[in-house]
């Protein structure tokens, strides 16, 4: 495959030239200039050149007298010209600025016509492809990609921006942005932004390992410094293409540059690389599914994927999904989890339901607290598209059968939301007899899907379980149907439990088929992980076959069994902190204070919990998604408190005023809030400024309602220099206002070194202080 060279960096260009307020602004005010910056890039022999689009979105172009369509136009316009016959024109998107529901506040659809409304304007003013760049959230780039497709044909190519260890900033690791990215139909794929080529180089490697698609690469002119006021980057020209020139040896066909490149990087870039014959790539193409963080891939150790989520049968099921109680949908999701189970069904098909939305309803409820990737289950198109649509990652769709009506709905919406599909050996003639049979529908099903575009790598077959009871061959043929699935080349699923279907000791022949499918090579089993008999024979499996190394899933399993039991059946308001389920967590608060103290509450159980989830962050074993989702819980466990304790608070007259802010650049304010409460409490008068609070803001108030005592919260090390520079304002404008801090990064001696007067590790110890200052 030849070279292609995109050019560098637009913004930190324009920054050199004076540039304030937004980059895309100069499309409309100073095109020549940035009409003359595209030019010497193409100058340099680049074959593509993005333009100066990027954040031209409605919500950032709110703020200026500009609106979408124009500034996207001209920023088409402008490169075109610049281009003429020499250059592609890539029209460039990147993120929206903010981070999607649930745990930011931009609603998925929302996202989705912002990127419309962009690539509309772009696609009609004549750009080539889509670039959708800087990314660092799964669910933000498949707004884009879904954007993309319902607005052009045109090729979309997707960068995305991970930490120095490989993980975007909502958690997904390279190979599950990967997997979500080429299965939505990216035209190429890489990374771009954040780091320099040196320390991009490791981690491009494992994009090149986990696609067969051309891959890009276009970091930084190196790290950032800052030099007397200015970001400079650190590598010349020079360096910047020696170390390009390594990166397309490894197999990289499409370099670029992002900030602090420039003409000169990328002209230096293409001349050391140009030569270069990229070597060929052999990628295996495996079956993966992919959540909104982590990947499943078959074909390995075999796949449980729990069943429960399915409410054929299940009253409480059927009455939760009625009623729109989706803590008890994730509770179950919760329960099999703990269970052992790596993927999750979710099926919500019942009569008298609308089961579009409330499979997109329990989709979005299980993805928001689940690291776990969905199997999304259901015969209703309507309900598969919501589902597909609404879904944070690559799912699983079951299923698409031989008939033609089926592969003619289900296919078309597999390939646009990127899924994976379960093909059920079925067509208008029933269920072969056959092994052989069945194999033949689920070829048929193969070349349809090919012919959608869909890769054999993304089709898993259900050679259909039927119960022995009423025939003797039923096993049998199931389990020569996953001999014939080696032969077609694709990974296998079974539903195991109707083997025993009408029978007595059902746990105990499931688990004896699951046995003899896993020796034939079954890839995932849907089955109930509460069943231990097939749990059971699912780690015996594993461990017979070789595929547990140490036996230490099988000793895990066996002496953790009877401590699982006990978690399962009662979960704490740790739990519901940890797992992040607001509604547990405030009614364990309602139980808990029949017999404890609140602050008690706080103490042995709010925060060891958010504790435990601080650690399990910083150990990256959870990312900020499930952080945010604890500490909504926490949230909600501590208003369940507050309003105990504030119905029990005397109401006689306030004791004087006190200001409360966490500091400017930090948005923790579940502390704060605590001493909050508990000062009023005890009778204060608190003015709580709220949180990312800038120093003048403080003294504002402070001087405003004559504050008797000020009080800061900070718990980043980033942040306690704001503290600092707050009290040294304070001391300078306002002298003689006492000053308290707390915060789980502050110690004592760092209070008394930044001049406060009190240091609290504890929101009792704010209101002792209080109380010595302020008095009756
Ligand atoms: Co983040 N966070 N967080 N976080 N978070 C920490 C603080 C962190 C230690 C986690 C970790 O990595 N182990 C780490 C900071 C590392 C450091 O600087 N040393 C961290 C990070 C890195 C981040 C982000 C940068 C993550 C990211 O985006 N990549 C980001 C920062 C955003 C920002 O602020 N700019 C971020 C975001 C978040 C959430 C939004 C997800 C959420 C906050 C939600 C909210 O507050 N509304 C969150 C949470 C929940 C935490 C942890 C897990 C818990 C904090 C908490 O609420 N503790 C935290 C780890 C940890 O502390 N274990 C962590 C319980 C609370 C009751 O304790 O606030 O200390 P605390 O308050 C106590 C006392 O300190 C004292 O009384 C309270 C009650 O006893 N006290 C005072 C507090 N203020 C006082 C004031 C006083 C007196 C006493 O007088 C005025």
């Amino acid at each position: 495959m030849e070279m292609t060279f995109f050019d560098g960096a637009m913004g930190t260009i324009l920054q050199k030239q004076g540039l304030e307020g937004l980059p895309e602004i100069w499309n409309i005010t100073h095109p020549h200039e940035i009409e003359r910056i595209h030019k010497s890039y193409v100058d340099c022999g680049c074959n593509i050149i993005k333009t100066n689009t990027f954040g031209a979105n409605r919500l950032k172009l709110a703020k200026t007298d500009f609106g979408v369509a124009q500034v996207i136009s001209a920023g088409v316009q402008i490169a075109r010209k610049a281009a003429g016959e020499r250059a592609r024109v890539a029209l460039d998107i990147g993120p929206s600025g903010k981070l999607l529901a649930p745990f930011g506040d931009l609603d998925f659809e929302a996202a989705i016509e912002i990127f419309a409304e962009m690539i509309r304007a772009g696609a009609a003013a004549g750009a080539d492809l889509v670039l959708i760049e800087t990314m660092s959230d799964t669910y933000e780039i498949k707004a884009a990609m879904i954007a993309a497709k319902e607005s052009c044909d045109l090729p979309i190519m997707v960068t995305f921006t991970p930490d120095a260890a490989g993980r975007l900033l909502t958690g997904a690791d390279i190979l599950t942005a990967v997997n979500v990215v080429q299965s939505l139909g990216a035209a190429a794929i890489g990374l771009n932004c954040g780091a320099g080529p040196a320390q991009m180089r490791g981690l491009i490697g494992q994009v090149l390992e986990n696609t067969d698609i051309p891959v890009i690469c276009s970091p930084n002119g190196g790290l950032p410094r800052v030099v007397g006021g200015e970001t400079v980057f650190d590598i010349d020209a020079a360096e910047f293409a020696r170390q390009m020139a390594e990166i397309a040896a490894l197999g990289v066909t499409h370099l670029g540059g992002c900030c602090g490149t420039t003409p000169a990087h990328i002209a230096a870039m293409i001349a050391a690389c140009a030569e270069i014959t990229p070597p060929a790539r052999i990628v295996k193409k495996t079956t993966r599914i992919s959540s909104y963080g982590k990947t499943v891939e078959f074909g390995k150790k075999m796949i449980i994927i729990g069943e429960r989520i399915n409410p054929t049968g299940k009253a409480r099921l059927k009455q939760a999904l009625r009623e729109n109680n989706m803590e008890y949908v994730l509770r179950e999701g919760l329960a099999q989890i703990a269970e052992g189970a790596d993927i999750l069904d979710v099926n919500a098909g019942m009569p008298g339901i609308d089961e579009a939305a409330s499979l997109a309803r329990a989709v979005a409820a299980l993805q928001s607290i689940v690291p776990t990737p969905l199997c999304i289950d259901t015969a209703n198109i309507a309900a598969a598209e919501a589902a597909l649509r609404v879904y944070n990652g690559k799912p699983l769709l079951n299923s698409v059968s031989g008939k033609s009506e089926s592969m003619a709905a289900i296919l078309p919406l597999a390939k646009k939301y990127g899924a994976a599909v379960v093909a059920l050996a079925l067509d208008d003639d029933g269920i072969p007899e056959t092994a052989e049979g069945r194999a033949a529908i689920v070829d048929k099903i193969i070349k349809c899907a090919a012919e959608y575009g869909i890769s054999k790598s993304n089709i898993v077959m259900d050679a259909l379980t039927l119960t022995i009871s009423t025939g003797a061959d039923n096993a049998r043929v199931t389990l020569e149907g996953l001999d014939r699935a080696r032969d077609l080349g694709v990974c296998t699923i079974l539903g195991v439990s109707n083997i025993s279907f009408g029978l007595p000791a059902r746990h105990t022949l499931n688990a004896g088929f699951l046995t003899l499918a896993a020796n034939r090579g079954l890839s995932a089993a849907i089955i109930n992980t509460a069943h231990k008999p097939m749990m059971d024979a699912v780690f015996i499996h594993n461990l017979l076959a070789g595929l547990d190394e140490n036996a230490a899933e099988y000793i895990g399993r066996f002496s953790e069994q009877t401590e699982m039991a006990a978690e399962k059946a009662d979960m704490t308001l740790f739990d519901a902190i940890l797992h992040g389920l607001c509604d547990v967590a405030r009614d364990s608060v309602k139980i808990l204070l029949n017999n404890e103290d609140s602050l008690n509450i706080i103490n042995q159980h709010l925060i060891p919990a958010l504790d435990k989830a601080g650690q399990d962050f910083a150990a990256q074993k959870i990312f900020l998604p499930q952080l945010l989702m604890s500490a909504a819980a926490a949230k909600a466990a501590f208003e369940a408190i507050s309003a105990h304790m504030l119905a029990k608070g005397q109401q006689t007259k306030k004791r004087g005023k006190i200001i409360l802010a966490t500091v400017k650049g930090d948005i923790h304010d579940i502390g704060k809030n605590i001493v909050k409460v508990l000062l009023e409490n005890y009778n204060f008068e608190v003015i709580d400024l709220g949180k990312n609070v800038a120093p003048e803001a403080v003294l504002d108030a402070a001087i405003a309602q004559g504050a008797d005592l000020v009080g800061l919260s900070a718990l980043m090390t980033t942040t306690v220099v704001y503290m600092e520079q707050t009290i040294a304002l304070l001391r300078q404008k306002a002298p003689g206002i006492p000053i308290m801090v707390g915060g789980a990064v502050l110690t004592q001696s760092y209070a008394d070194q930044i001049g406060a007067d009190f240091y609290s590790p504890d929101a009792m110890g704010a209101v002792r202080y209080a109380s010595e200052i302020i008095g009756e």
